[in-house]
């Protein structure tokens, strides 16, 4: 309550307050306002990345067109696939997650909802930041990938890279908190009979997708940061001309951005595997297979991150490795169309707008998934590689792909969120002219692109053909954006006087259907127990009771594989999971540097001095174990000392780090001095940073063993703490060994 006294005596101060619902909504922990924070802000975003492909089509509609600059034509297509990457579809998806898989499994909430408030924050505010770059005059105009060195100084003197690169590190944060907080959500709190064969597809694909965040963002946030240090503190990791590596950027960051295509696409293949059976009126067709292949998707998209980098002189085998591999994921993608083929086979198809986005998510994505195929033969992709052949290609999976399936699913969930049906009539208008704008936009591109017209041109010469079909695919962008215009409406329309949804408008099986429209708080009164992966169906056919009194629950727990490691102490094992991913990408520029013959050598460190302190480190494991097994024994004084000595260890190991830093810069060896040096400092100061946020987390568990906080009865904080503190020692291990040992004796 923010109140100005008037300074008149004897007057009431008036006071200026927010309403409450602004409260609600900024102070919410609730998944389902998350969820829909998240669709409104990617909506925003999405709107802003259309207007952002309508001027480049502006642009571009006839050739020597002076409509915008050279620099601003680079800045809006850098903006463009940058926001609708990382600010509309993956958080797009990540907010139906939010709002649908508590509800689907049958929860009150994410493990973690703190946590998921701030990944939501960690997003607007690091979009936020990429934005206030237009306020700021220095937009990023460096593409959506950002390649070194036109990234690093002296080529892009403003802080134009510095918003993308924060703005980025920002979101990504709150990224791979929402993977952590999705894969313990489902792991633990899965609804008693929910056995893994019957989690709903959308939850299990955004499950997956979890894995390949929290395995695929951290390379980009270790690029990022390099990247960073190269243009604050001037390291050379990019820095080819005093022996970095621009190539290696590529590698971090394809790393990622293969498997960020996939992290767009498979909560998609959920939404689908939601839809058309409802709509087809049959069980999903080939669940496992759906669900496995999935998985190997997830597995694969590891594999194939250098397809983007065939022209980088990797060699044949390179080559020829990568292309196979990208070939091989066909396989799995080609399953999945099949199960939804087989779903549809024999249905009684409702041809709903939702049915009609999903039949139409088939056709495009195919196509799209078929000339990615054609580039995993390196020697085609040499052809099409930066031509608008490439273009067409990632609208056809991204847009015909991901979004038609958003589509979809908007007008399948909306009633379940807003409580009103949206209306069919608008939604048909809605689905055929983004059908056609979609096409007419982005098929004449696989025709310029073979005619030669490469990618992120500003302007083209009136070559025969160009113009004319460049003027038909800013027409057909032009019906896109009209089709926007008529979703807006409908939902507005609907949310206003739209028909009430009722609590299963489509008659579903899963059990977010259970609930009514849109869902009370707490999601659901009491718990419910499923038999099967259709639940509401065997209320329907099998009298099956979907809320039985509490006691009977137990009987229901057979085969859920749920964890008994507490919630806390799995996030912890989640979470230094994609740590694991980050310190393997710094330690990728220290082996790449290593590999380099000429290489400037440690011949600075103490190798015996560090050895000495890296004792106290290793041993710091053993003492929190002993300390943990005092806890067992309820000795609490025990616990205490055996604590202390492990904090003592612990800063004893930083006192030598500090030591050693201050040794070398004795002797004038500091970050950029050369590659060895920064490698050096980032990769041991980052993991010195961990030991002393270890150090801190070991003193607060110590302090509520004084305050009888932390007991044997209570010990999920000191078993989560000792999860994170042996992977900081595990990661010393491998430093120390790889920094150390290798570099001095080989
Ligand atoms: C709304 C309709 C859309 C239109 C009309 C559109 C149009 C375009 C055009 C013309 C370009 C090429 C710029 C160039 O190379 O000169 C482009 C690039 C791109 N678009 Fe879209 N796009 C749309 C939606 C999307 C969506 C939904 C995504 C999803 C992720 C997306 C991702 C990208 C990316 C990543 C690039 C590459 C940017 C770069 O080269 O750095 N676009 N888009
Ligand atoms: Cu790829």
């Amino acid at each position: 309550m923010a109140s100005v006294a008037s300074g008149r005596s004897g007057e009431k101060p008036y006071s200026v307050r927010a309403p409450d619902w602004f409260y609600d909504w900024v102070a919410t922990v609730d998944h389902k306002k998350i969820g829909i924070l998240y669709l409104v802000t990617t909506g925003i975003f999405f709107l802003i990345g259309g207007i952002e492909a309508m001027l480049m089509r502006i642009q571009l509609a006839q050739p020597n067109m002076k409509f915008l600059s050279p620099e601003a034509y680079n800045a809006v297509f850098t903006m463009h696939g940058t926001t609708m990457v990382f600010l509309v579809v993956m958080p797009l998806l990540l907010g139906f997650a939010n709002y649908f898989v508590p509800l689907q499994i049958g929860a009150r909430d994410m493990a973690f909802p703190r946590l998921n408030a701030l990944s939501y924050w960690l997003l607007l505010f690091g979009g936020l930041l990429l934005y206030f770059s237009f306020v700021a005059g220095s937009v990023p105009d460096i593409g959506w990938f950002a390649y070194a060195p036109l990234t690093e100084r002296p080529y892009a003197m403003s802080n134009a890279v510095d918003y993308w690169t924060v703005g980025l590190l920002v979101t990504g944060f709150g990224t791979i908190a929402t993977g952590v907080n999705l894969i313990v959500t489902v792991v633990k709190l899965r609804a008693p009979g929910m056995t893994p064969r019957r989690i709903p597809v959308f939850t299990w694909m955004s499950v997956i997708n979890s894995l390949i965040i929290i395995g695929a963002i951290p390379s980009l946030t270790a690029a990022q940061i390099m990247l960073l240090f190269d243009r604050q503190f001037n390291t050379a990791f990019f820095d080819a001309s005093r022996g970095g590596s621009a190539v290696l950027w590529q590698h971090l960051f394809w790393f990622f951005g293969h498997p960020e295509v996939y992290i767009m696409v498979l909560p998609a293949f959920g939404m689908l595997s939601e839809i058309i059976p409802v709509f087809a009126r049959k069980p999903i067709f080939g669940y496992s297979f759906l669900v496995a292949s999935g998985a190997a998707i997830a597995f694969l998209s590891f594999l194939v991150w250098a397809h983007h980098m065939f022209t980088t002189g990797l060699g044949t085998w390179g080559n020829a490795f990568f292309g196979a591999a990208s070939m091989l994921i066909a396989i799995p993608t080609g399953v999945k169309i099949f199960n939804w083929l087989g779903t549809i086979w024999g249905g009684q198809i409702h041809f709903t707008t939702a049915m009609k986005f999903c039949l139409a998510f088939l056709a495009l994505f195919t196509m799209g998934g078929v000339t990615g195929v054609q580039f995993a033969m390196f020697p085609l992709d040499w052809q099409v590689t930066d031509s608008y052949y490439i273009v067409a290609h990632f609208h056809y999976v991204l847009f015909g792909g991901s979004f038609f399936a958003v589509m979809g699913a908007i007008y399948y969930w909306f009633p379940k969120i807003a409580g009103k049906l949206l209306d069919e009539r608008l939604g048909t208008w809605n689905f055929w002219t983004l059908f056609v704008g979609f096409n007419l936009t982005f098929f004449p591109m696989h025709i310029l692109g073979l005619m030669g017209m490469p990618r992120r041109v500003y302007t083209y010469q009136d070559k025969p053909g160009w113009g004319d079909i460049n003027l038909l695919e800013t027409f057909g962008t032009g019906i896109m954006a009209i089709s926007v215009l008529i979703l807006l409406w409908n939902i507005v329309a609907s949310l206003m006087h739209g028909r009430d949804a009722g609590d299963n408008p489509w008659d579903a099986w899963t059990l977010e259907w259970a609930t009514t429209s849109p869902p009370p708080e707490y999601n659901f009164a009491r718990t419910p127990v499923v038999g099967s992966a259709r639940p509401l169906y065997d209320v329907e056919t099998r009298n099956w009771d979907l809320f039985p009194p509490e006691e009977t629950h137990q009987a229901h727990a057979a085969g859920m594989f749920v964890s008994r490691m507490p919630t806390p102490q799995l996030g912890v094992l989640v979470f230094i999971s994609s740590e694991v991913v980050f310190f393997g990408g710094l330690l990728s520029a220290y082996i790449d540097y290593h590999a380099k013959s000429n290489h400037p050598g440690p011949h600075e460190l103490d190798v015996l001095r560090t050895g000495i302190f890296s004792i106290a480190l290793f041993a710091s494991s053993g003492t929190l174990y002993i300390a943990e097994r005092h806890l067992g024994k309820r000795d609490n004084a025990g616990f205490r000392r055996w604590m202390l000595i492990t904090i003592a260890l612990g800063a004893i190991f930083i006192a030598g780090q500090i030591w050693e830093y201050a040794t070398l810069a004795g002797e004038g060896t500091t970050l950029s001095v050369n590659l060895f040096t920064s490698t050096f400092f980032t990769l041991t100061g980052f993991h010195g940073f961990h030991v002393i946020v270890g150090l801190c987390a070991l003193a607060v568990v110590t302090w509520l063993s004084f305050t009888g906080d932390v007991t044997h009865e209570r010990d999920v904080p000191i078993r989560s703490v000792a999860v994170y503190w042996h992977f900081v020692d595990a990661v010393w291990v491998v430093l120390f060994s790889t920094i150390y040992l290798w570099t001095a004796l080989f």
